[in-house]
């Protein structure tokens, strides 16, 4: 360890230690000292890497919450508006990195780390991934953090701290086995535990009626089963703004435990198991995504968060307001999809119950407070609640739901008289056995706004999934396309890239995406080619290492990287991917002599634990894998790796590092993607379907840019009906198809086994296959045929790569984000 050198500060310097936490390189090294020995009680000398990870990431901590206070200082002086955006999901990653970048300390840091005898990068490395998402709809919230708190708008996310995330995945035989992801085993150095405000949170129990002091009728809940709420925040910086927001995240504690007159000596064992059940609330994040399972634990989770977070709003609210006049004026509540909807009737409970207004004033203010996105058309992912759980878990809220659909349907009744097939369309609760909740319904009926994630996506919630609605309430309506942080998805993840950026055209980009436009012109400076493909080469080099350490696997930087790295679904079709490297395997085999650049063909991604189809998938792209790397004929032109435990940090490596992206969703499944436009700001080029944000990503970088294949949302609704051309028949007049389905089916893969991968081949075969597989697969082997023509001729690839980054402009959530604000939340900027 070397002694921090003490040096003349310059004027920013000096500026900066009138911080209670300066930022000097110097004071840096200090703090992360103090806290080595303060709060770890280690001797700086014999401190390893992850010892210096804790106390840096504490030191970080230390420079943000200053800044927190102040920021939230400014709020009580200055804005009158707070936004609440409400999710059940932020799948952060690694915090370390982002937030040196954002407060704009990383010269400091690797000074100060590196005098301590480490490299920044090893010291990041040591950080677990926060885990708290699935997939997509995650990983959108904590980019919007990002943007939030860059574009310094007065918001807050609230959460859950499951103290298990997404499952760890490990290859074991080529199967996805799953494990516990233990990610706060030693605890994490980002979150501040609060002892206040603790909040009760009420289940089950009964619903009675009194009379006031006032004689009026009112209701109340009771005999509940309570559990206390406990928040942890967790900082978010902006991007060299000094502007600080926080997410708090929910943990779950018992109520008698906290409250300890209740803790009688005689019920001991009842207690602990007490203890046990409520704190079950906060402990796992459910890994199904995109499909609908009702459990009852799940309900309990989502109505803990809303219950626990508007108390914190009503509190926040009630330090300045008596009345709930201007409650709508001051609070806007974002829901991510449906899975806080019941935050609609707790607002409900509160103002009716609680704060006595009528029914009329209580929803006024109620549909001002909410907007609603919409992340998915998939039927199956639609949350519906039976009436039964429902009015079991949470029996005033299913009252309140009644009331509001009665209203509701009432109004629908007048405006179009006799027609009963609509209502019973309408209704929030379907008729059925079991009767249920429909929360979808429940949300655009409870909110100003509805939108979608991509233009087509919101266009087919209107004329399909919520058309009865949008006859309704045009109004409603709008569309808000995704976009993903560039700080963390280019700056972070992309330090050669961003550096040759700054290098041509500056800084600017960083906070105005659109900047990157005037690389333009760049794309014909052959020194600037030659530069990118560099870097490419550099971050190739890099995922090379990672895959040769991870799966042994021995790939070549120089072949094109063909990756599909995303959740494993069908709708996806990961297996249309799986099919196209048969058929390549067996083009190398047939015909050795043929052009064709070498691929590596690169996969990643989790299933969910209940979805066998998904798991076999799995199966099957490691036992092509199996056969292919260990095909002598093959020598170095193919390769397929499956990356395990694909997580944000893994992306981080994998995205920089790619040629293709894989984009191949059916159209009109994939309600936006997010991957696609991470892969294309960092240079990779599309293959893809029409659908989700892909179409608009076409419409920016422009279609020369872009291979697009495969049938659009509306031929693929007409093609499941009129099935024009069945999987039988395609195989038929295509020989080429025939040969790869017959390998697949003749156990070619898997030991001459031809049952393993049977229910695969039965459900591409099915004329009845929703995806649609192989009625796109001819037209997928024609573009990639395509891909293959434009990566040979190297310099018109890196044309088409260089302009597809100077292009991502509208991609940054910083648009997103000021969208949201000005045309949802009321809040200019
Ligand atoms: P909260 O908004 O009550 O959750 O408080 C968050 C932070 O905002 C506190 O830790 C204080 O730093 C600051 N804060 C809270 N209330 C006030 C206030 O009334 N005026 C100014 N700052 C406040
Ligand atoms: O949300 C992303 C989109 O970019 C993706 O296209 C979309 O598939 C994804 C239930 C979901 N939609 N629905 C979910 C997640 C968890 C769960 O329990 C559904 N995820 C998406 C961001 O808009």
């Amino acid at each position: 360890m070397t002694t921090p050198t003490p040096d003349v500060l310059s004027e920013a310097e000096q500026g900066r230690c009138q911080e209670f936490f300066p930022t000097t390189a110097n004071s840096i090294q200090n703090n992360i000292i103090h806290h080595l020995m303060s709060f770890q009680g280690r001797d700086p000398e014999r401190s390893g890497a992850s010892d210096i990870y804790k106390a840096l990431a504490f030191t970080m901590r230390d420079i943000m919450v200053e800044k927190w206070i102040k920021t939230q200082k400014t709020y009580y002086a200055k804005e009158k508006k707070r936004v609440y955006y409400l999710s059940l999901e932020f799948l952060i990653g690694r915090s370390l990195s982002n937030a040196i970048i954002n407060l704009g300390l990383w010269d400091e840091v690797k000074q100060a780390v590196e005098g301590l005898g480490y490299s920044l990068g090893e010291i990041s490395e040591q950080e677990e991934d926060a885990a708290l998402g699935n997939g997509g709809l995650g990983r959108l919230a904590a980019c919007f953090m990002d943007s939030i708190a860059t574009l310094k708008i007065p918001a807050y996310g609230y959460g859950i701290r499951y103290e298990y995330g997404l499952f760890n995945q490990q290859l074991i035989n080529g199967y996805q086995v799953e494990s516990p992801d233990n990610w706060l085993r030693y605890g994490t150095p980002w979150e501040f535990e609060r002892r206040v405000p603790v909040f009760c949170v009420q289940f089950y129990g009964k619903v009675t009626t009194y009379q006031d002091e006032k004689g009026c009728f009112r209701t109340k809940w009771i005999d509940t089963e309570d559990v206390m709420a406990m928040p942890c925040d967790m900082l978010v910086p902006g991007y060299k703004n000094d502007h600080v927001i926080n997410m708090r995240f929910w943990a779950a504690r018992a109520s008698r435990e906290l409250d300890l007159t209740h803790f009688g000596e005689g019920d001991y064992i009842g207690a602990v198991q007490h203890k046990v059940s409520s704190e079950t609330i906060s402990k796992v994040l459910y890994p199904p995504d995109h499909n609908y399972a009702g459990q009852e634990l799940r309900l309990k989770q989502q109505y803990f968060f809303v219950c626990a977070t508007f108390q914190d709003i009503m509190r926040r609210y009630k330090k300045k307001n008596a009345m709930f006049d201007d409650f709508n004026d001051q609070v806007a509540v974002q829901l991510n999809d449906t899975h806080p909807a019941i935050a609609i009737p707790e607002l409900m409970r509160l103002l009716l119950d609680v704060e006595g207004l009528n029914w009329e004033k209580a929803w006024d203010v109620c549909t001002k407070t909410f907007a609603y996105t919409n992340h998915t058309l998939m039927p199956e992912a639609l949350e519906r609640w039976s009436v039964d759980l429902m009015g079991k878990v949470l029996p005033r809220h299913l009252q309140i739901i009644y009331e509001i659909n009665q209203r509701f349907l009432d109004q629908v009744a007048q405006q179009y008289p006799g027609d009963i097939d609509k209502l019973r369309r309408m209704s929030i609760i379907e008729e059925g056995y079991p009767k249920m909740v429909r929360m979808a319904h429940l949300a655009v009926i409870g909110s100003h706004s509805v939108n979608g994630v991509a233009a087509l996506h919101t266009q087919l919630l209107k004329e399909r999934t919520f058309k009865d609605f949008h006859a309704l309430y045009p109004d409603r309506f709008n569309s808000k396309t995704n976009g993903i942080t560039p700080r963390r998805w280019l700056l972070t993840a992309n330090p050669e890239l961003a550096g040759l950026i700054n290098s041509r055209i500056g800084t600017g980009w960083e906070v105005d995406l659109e900047e990157l436009r005037t690389l333009e012109p760049l794309a014909d400076d052959p020194e600037f080619r030659e530069a990118f493909w560099q870097v490419k080469l550099n971050n190739k080099k890099r995922l090379t290492d990672y895959i040769q350490l991870t799966t042994g696997v021995e790939v070549i930087p120089e072949t094109m990287f063909d990756v599909q790295v995303k959740r494993i679904h069908e709708y996806k079709r990961q297996l249309l991917n799986a099919l196209h490297v048969i058929y390549l395997y067996q083009k190398f085999v047939s015909e050795p002599d043929l052009e064709l650049p070498p691929r590596t063909v690169i996969f990643a991604g989790k299933a969910a634990p209940s979805y066998w189809r998904a798991k076999l998938i799995i199966k099957l792209i490691n036992a092509i894998a199996e056969v292919v790397n260990h095909d002598p004929r093959i020598g170095d032109r193919l390769r397929v790796v499956f990356l395990p435990n694909y997580n944000v940090s893994q992306a981080e490596l994998i995205i920089p590092a790619a040629d293709l992206s894989e984009q191949i969703s059916t159209a009109g499944t994939e309600a936006s993607g997010t991957g696609n436009m991470k892969f294309a700001l960092n240079g990779a080029l599309t293959i893809g379907t029409l659908d989700g944000a892909n179409i608009e990503i076409r419409e920016e970088v422009g279609e020369e840019n872009i291979f697009i294949f495969g049938l659009n949302a509306e031929e693929a609704a007409f093609e499941r009906i009129r099935n024009s051309r069945t999987p039988e028949q395609i195989c038929r007049d295509n020989p080429e198809v025939a040969e790869v389905m017959e390998a697949l089916a003749d156990g070619s893969f898997a030991q001459g086994d031809r049952n393993l991968f049977k229910p695969l081949v039965d459900s591409l075969m099915s004329p009845h296959d929703q995806y649609l597989l192989i009625r796109d697969f001819e037209s997928y082997l024609a573009c990639q045929q395509r891909v293959n023509e434009a990566f040979l001729d190297q310099q018109c690839w890196l044309r088409m790569a260089v302009l597809n980054v100077a292009r991502m402009g509208k991609f940054s959530t910083d648009r997103t984000i000021r969208q949201y604000a000005n045309e949802i939340w009321g809040i200019p900027v």
